[in-house]
C-alpha cells in the first residue's frame, strides 16, 4: 500500500533474465495459516549474458516468510531481503538454491497466490501471483519443468492437484498423505496451479486425433456433479473443434478444471488444471441462465484453447498479453459462432465490444492493444486487450483469408511451440506465408483509438457507375497526440432503395459483395455496371473495430433494416435508426412509425431465426447511445430511451402479443442454441409489451401474463425474464416476485448472486436506497467477488441509477471502492473505470465524477492498482 505515484514498467525496458531456471521443484506441507513452501531450483546463468554478466540473483516475493536459504547445500545468510526481492549478490554460473518460506493461504483475501476458498486451498497465480508462494525469477519469459509434491492432513484434503502427471501418492504419519506431480512441459510459473480440498469429480475421456486417450475431470463443490455436465460436453466440443478448425491436439494424459467460488476473474488456463469462477462452471437449466451456458461454452473454449495459445506459445513479457489473450478471444468467438450461428454471434460480440472497448477506447484509460508501460499488469486485463486484440486477428483473417490464415496459425505455432514470443513473431508467420511486409498491421497494436470511417458516394445513373470516397481518422489518445492511417478492411455491398440485393463489377469482375483495404487516410473505389441508383451496406460483418459515418438519407437505413442479405448490418440499421430517433431533442412520429413498421416486419419474417429477432428488437443500450451524445446526459437518454420503448410497445402490442402467445415453452429444457433463441424472443416480447403497460389499454392483462411468465417458469431464463419485465410496473408484482424468488434459492449463492445483480441494475429512482439497504443484507459479502460484483458492478453499469445528479450513486461506488482495495486491489481497480470519463459529461455529472475520483486519490493507502487508475483518470 502506498501513497506515491509509483513508477511503471517500459516495454523498452525490456531485457531478457539474467538467470535461468531449467527445474523448479517444489514442496508444499498445507496448512491454513501456516503452509510452508520449500523451492528447489537449478539456475543458470543466462547464456545470452555469460562472461559478459555477473548480476546479482534477485528473486521476487511478496508477503514470504523467509525460513532459509541454501546453495548448493550450503546455508546462505549474505542475501538481502525487501518487501518485494531476495537478492543474493554473488552466485556461481550454475547452482542449485533451496528456499524455504511460510505463507498463509487463510489470511489471503488478494485471491492472487495461493488461497483458501471455502474451506478448500486454491492458486491463482497470473499474472503475478507465483511471488506470493516462494521466491522466484516471476516473469512470463522464464520456462522452467516443474515437479510439485502437496502434502496435507487426508480428512477435509482428499484431492491434491497441480500441473502435469500424477506420478505417485501415499499415506503419511499423522493422518496425512501426499501427491506427487510432474509437468513435462516448460511452462512460465504464471501457469502454475495447486488445488486441495473435498471435491466432487465428473470424469470422462476423449480420444484425440492422433489417438491418444485423455481423461477429464472437472471438479466441484460436492453434490454439484450433475451441474458440471454442461461444462464437460463443451470442454469435448471444443477440443475437437481446436482439433479439426485449427489442428490442434492435446498434449497431455489427463485434463481438469477445477470450479471456485472465490476468483477474482472468469476462469484460468493453468497448464492441465484449468481453475474457473463456479458461475462460469456449474450450470442446470433452474439455477442458469441461458447467457449463463453461453459464457460457460465459451469460457470452457477460451481457457482450453488457451493450451496452445498461450500455454506452449506464452509471451515474451507482460506487454505482449494480447498475443495470448486477443488470439484466443478470437479463437473462442470462432467456436461460438460454428456452435450458435455466425451472424447472432457477430452481433453479441459486437455489442460488447461497443459496450467495453470503445469507451474505453476514448477515455484516459485509453491504451494500445500492446501498451508501452504499466503500473499494475493486472490493470490490463482490459476489453482491449481481449476484444480489441481478438478483433485485430480478426482482421488479419479476413485480409489473408481463412485459408492463409491456417497457414500462417500453422506456421506460428511450428516456429514458436515451446518458446516466450511477441506480436512481431506472430506477424511474422503471416509474413512467411504470404511474403508480403505485415508492418503496417502492427499499428493497430501499438496506436490506442477507435479509428472512423467516413464514407460519402456519388452515382452516375448514365454510366451506372458509383465512386465511393473513404476516409478515416483517429482522434489523439493519452501520450498519443499524432495518429497514423491504418490498415481497415472494409466488406461492402449494394442494395437497390427497396432493399434487395444488387450486383456490381470491380475491376471487371462480377460481383454481389467485395473486400476493399483503405491503407490511407483517404482512398476513392470505383464500382461499375450498377444498375439502379444504390443503398450502401458498408463494413459488413463488422469487418473492422471502426466507428463508421456514412453519408446518406435515412430511408437508405431503412432499406438495410428491410432487406439487407448481411444480417450484421440488417442488426446495424436497426441500430442507427433507434439511436437516431431516442438521441432527436423532440419525438419524430414518422421516424417511429417508420421504424415501428420495420420492426413489425421483421419480427413476422419466416425467414428470420428467434435469435436474431430478439436481437434486433434489443433498442441500443443506455451506455451505447452515451456515445453518440456530447456531452453526456444520462437523464435524457434514459427518459427518450424509456419514451420510445413505451411507443413501440404501444404501436406493436397486438402483434407482439400474438407473437408471444404463438411461442409454446418447450416440454423439455435443451440449452441449444434454437432452444434458447426462442426463450430470448418470447422474453424480448414480454419485455416490450410492459414498457407500455402503465399507458396501454392492456395494463392489467400483460403485468398479470408478466407474472404468470415468472411464476410458472420451469426454467432460470424465463424466471429473470419474468422478473425484468415485472420492472416496468415495480410496486407489488415486481416486489413479490423478487421475495420469491430469493426464498425460492436462498441456498444457491450464485442464484442469488443474480437476486442483488437485478435489484442493482433496476433502472428506478429508488434503486440507489435499496442497493444501500442490500449492502447491509446478511447475504452479502464485500470479500466474495461474485457478490461484491453482482451488487456494486450492476449498480455502477445502471446509467440512470449511478448517475445521479446529486452525486450520491459515484459516493457509494468510492466508498466500496476503497473498502474492497483494503485486502482485494486487483477486484478493486476494476470499478474505477466507470467513473474515469467524466469530462465526457454534462454536469453537474462532469463535476461529481471528477470529486468522487479525487477521494479516492486522496484517501490513505491506496492500493497501486487503484492508484494508477485513478490518477490516469484525473490526469
Ligand atoms: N488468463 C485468464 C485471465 C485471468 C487473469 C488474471 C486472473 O487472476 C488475477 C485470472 C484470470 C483468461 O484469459 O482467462
Ligand atoms: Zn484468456
Amino acid at each position: 500500500m502506498l501513497t506515491t505515484t509509483p513508477q511503471p514498467i517500459q516495454l523498452s525496458d525490456y531485457k531478457a533474465p539474467d538467470f535461468l531456471i531449467a527445474t523448479t521443484e517444489l514442496d508444499f506441507d498445507l496448512a491454513p495459516e501456516t503452509t510452508r513452501v520449500t523451492a528447489r531450483l537449478t539456475i543458470t546463468r543466462n547464456a545470452a549474458y555469460l562472461g559478459a554478466n555477473d548480476a546479482p540473483l534477485v528473486l521476487m516475493g511478496e508477503r514470504l516468510k523467509l525460513l532459509s536459504v541454501t546453495l548448493d547445500g550450503q546455508p546462505v545468510t549474505d542475501y538481502t531481503l525487501t518487501d518485494e526481492t531476495l537478492t543474493l549478490a554473488s552466485v556461481p554460473d550454475s547452482f542449485t538454491l533451496e528456499t524455504e518460506v511460510e505463507i498463509n493461504p487463510l489470511g489471503n483475501k488478494t485471491l492472487e497466490g495461493l488461497y483458501m476458498s471455502s474451506g478448500r486451498y486454491c492458486t491463482q497465480c497470473e499474472a503475478e501471483g507465483f511471488r506470493k508462494i516462494t521466491y522466484y525469477l516471476d516473469r512470463p519469459d522464464g520456462l522452467s519443468k516443474y515437479r510439485v509434491r502437496i502434502e496435507a492432513p487426508k480428512a477435509g484434503f482428499p484431492h491434491l492437484l497441480s500441473n502435469g502427471n500424477l506420478l505417485e501418492t501415499g499415506d503419511l504419519d499423522g493422518g496425512k498423505h501426499y501427491a506427487l506431480w510432474e509437468d513435462p512441459f516448460f511452462k512460465p510459473c504464471y501457469l502454475f496451479a495447486l488445488v486441495a480440498g473435498e471435491l466432487d469429480v465428473l470424469e470422462d475421456s476423449l480420444t484425440t486425433m492422433s489417438g491418444r486417450k485423455v481423461e477429464l475431470k472437472i471438479y466441484v463443490d460436492t453434490g454439484m456433479r450433475d451441474r458440471s455436465l454442461y461444462a464437460m460436453d463443451a470442454l469435448k466440443r471444443s477440443m475437437l473443434w481446436d482439433e479439426q478448425v485449427y489442428g490442434r491436439e492435446y498434449d497431455l494424459d489427463l485434463f481438469m478444471i477445477v470450479a471456485v467460488r472465490d476468483f477474482n476473474f472468469g476462469a484460468m488456463e493453468n497448464k492441465g488444471l484449468n481453475v474457473f469462477n463456479a458461475s462460469l462452471l456449474l450450470a442446470d437449466p433452474t439455477t442458469a441462465t441461458d447467457m449463463d451456458y453461453e459464457r460457460i461454452e465459451s469460457v470452457i473454449a477460451h481457457e482450453y484453447f488457451h493450451n496452445w495459445s498461450g500455454n506452449r506459445v506464452t509471451c515474451r513479457d507482460w506487454f505482449q498479453l494480447c498475443l495470448k489473450e486477443g488470439l484466443t478471444v478470437f479463437r473462442d468467438q470462432g467456436f461460438s459462432a460454428d456452435q450458435r450461428g455466425h451472424a447472432v454471434a457477430r452481433i453479441k460480440d459486437v455489442r460488447a465490444l461497443r459496450a467495453r472497448q470503445f469507451p474505453e477506447d476514448s477515455g484516459p484509460l485509453a491504451h494500445p492493444v500492446r501498451p508501452s508501460s504499466y503500473v499494475k499488469i493486472d490493470n490490463f486485463y482490459t476489453a482491449t486487450i481481449y476484444e480489441k486484440g481478438a478483433e485485430i486477428v480478426g482482421m488479419l483473417k479476413t485480409f489473408v483469408g481463412p485459408a492463409t490464415y491456417r497457414q500462417a496459425l500453422d506456421h506460428y505455432f511450428a516456429t514458436n511451440d515451446g518458446t516466450a514470443a511477441t506480436l512481431e513473431d506472430f506477424l511474422a508467420a503471416f509474413e512467411a506465408v504470404t511474403g508480403d511486409d505485415f508492418s503496417p498491421w502492427l499499428q493497430w497494436y501499438t496506436q490506442a483509438g477507435t479509428p472512423r470511417l467516413h464514407v460519402t458516394s456519388a452515382y452516375d445513373a448514365n454510366s451506372k457507375t458509383l465512386t465511393l470516397s473513404f476516409t478515416q481518422a483517429t482522434a489523439p489518445t493519452p501520450g498519443q497526440p499524432e495518429k497514423s492511417a491504418l490498415p481497415i478492411p472494409i466488406r461492402f455491398g449494394l442494395l437497390t432503395a427497396e432493399g434487395e440485393k444488387q450486383m456490381f463489377t470491380r475491376d471487371g469482375i462480377l460481383a454481389a459483395e467485395s473486400l476493399f483495404i483503405l491503407r490511407d487516410a483517404s482512398a476513392e473505389l470505383t464500382l461499375n455496371d450498377v444498375k439502379h441508383a444504390p443503398v450502401l451496406s458498408i463494413l459488413r460483418h463488422f469487418s473492422a473495430p471502426v466507428v463508421l459515418t456514412v453519408e446518406e438519407p435515412t430511408s437508405h437505413a431503412f432499406a438495410r433494416f428491410k432487406g439487407d442479405s448481411d444480417p450484421f448490418n440488417r442488426w446495424e440499421a436497426a441500430q442507427g435508426l433507434a439511436k437516431a430517433i431516442i438521441l432527436s431533442e423532440t419525438p419524430d412520429e414518422d421516424l417511429i412509425d417508420g421504424f415501428a413498421q420495420g420492426l413489425e416486419a421483421s419480427l413476422l419474417d419466416e425467414d428470420l431465426d428467434h435469435a436474431f429477432k430478439a436481437l434486433i428488437m434489443g433498442l441500443p443500450t443506455e451506455s451505447d447511445l452515451a456515445q453518440s451524445l456530447s456531452p453526456i446526459d444520462p437523464a435524457f437518454i434514459h427518459r427518450n430511451r424509456k419514451a420510445f420503448k413505451t411507443a413501440l410497445s404501444l404501436r406493436l402490442y397486438e402483434t407482439v402479443h400474438g407473437l408471444y402467445t404463438s411461442l409454446t415453452p418447450a416440454e423439455t429444457f435443451s440449452p441449444d442454441a434454437d432452444a434458447a433463441g426462442t426463450r430470448a424472443l418470447r422474453n424480448a416480447l414480454l419485455d416490450l409489451m410492459l414498457a407500455g403497460h402503465n399507458r396501454g389499454a392492456e395494463n392489467a392483462t400483460s403485468v398479470n401474463l408478466a407474472f404468470r411468465h415468472f411464476e410458472t417458469a420451469s426454467n432460470m431464463t424465463d424466471m429473470v425474464g419474468g422478473l425484468v419485465a415485472l420492472m416496468h410496473v415495480q410496486d407489488r408484482p415486481y416486489k413479490d416476485a423478487l421475495d420469491i424468488f430469493y426464498a425460492r434459492f436462498k441456498h444457491e449463492p450464485l442464484v442469488i448472486d443474480k437476486w442483488f445483480a437485478l435489484q442493482a441494475g433496476c433502472a428506478h429512482p429508488d434503486t440507489l436506497a435499496r442497493v444501500r439497504t442490500l449492502s447491509q443484507h446478511p447475504d452479502f459479502d464485500a470479500k466474495t467477488p461474485n457478490r461484491w460484483r453482482a451488487l456494486v458492478q450492476s449498480f455502477a453499469n445502471n446509467q440512470s441509477a449511478f448517475h445521479a445528479p446529486d452525486g450520491s450513486g459515484y459516493d457509494f461506488l468510492v466508498d466500496q471502492v476503497l473498502e474492497v482495495d483494503a485486502f482485494n486491489p486487483m477486484t478493486a481497480a476494476r470499478l474505477v473505470e466507470p467513473l474515469s470519463r467524466y469530462r465526457v459529461y454534462a454536469e453537474p455529472y462532469r463535476t461529481n465524477m471528477k470529486k468522487a475520483l479525487q477521494t479516492i486519490t486522496l484517501s490513505p493507502d491506496l492500493s497501486k492498482n487503484v492508484l494508477e487508475l485513478a490518477t490516469k483518470a484525473l490526469a
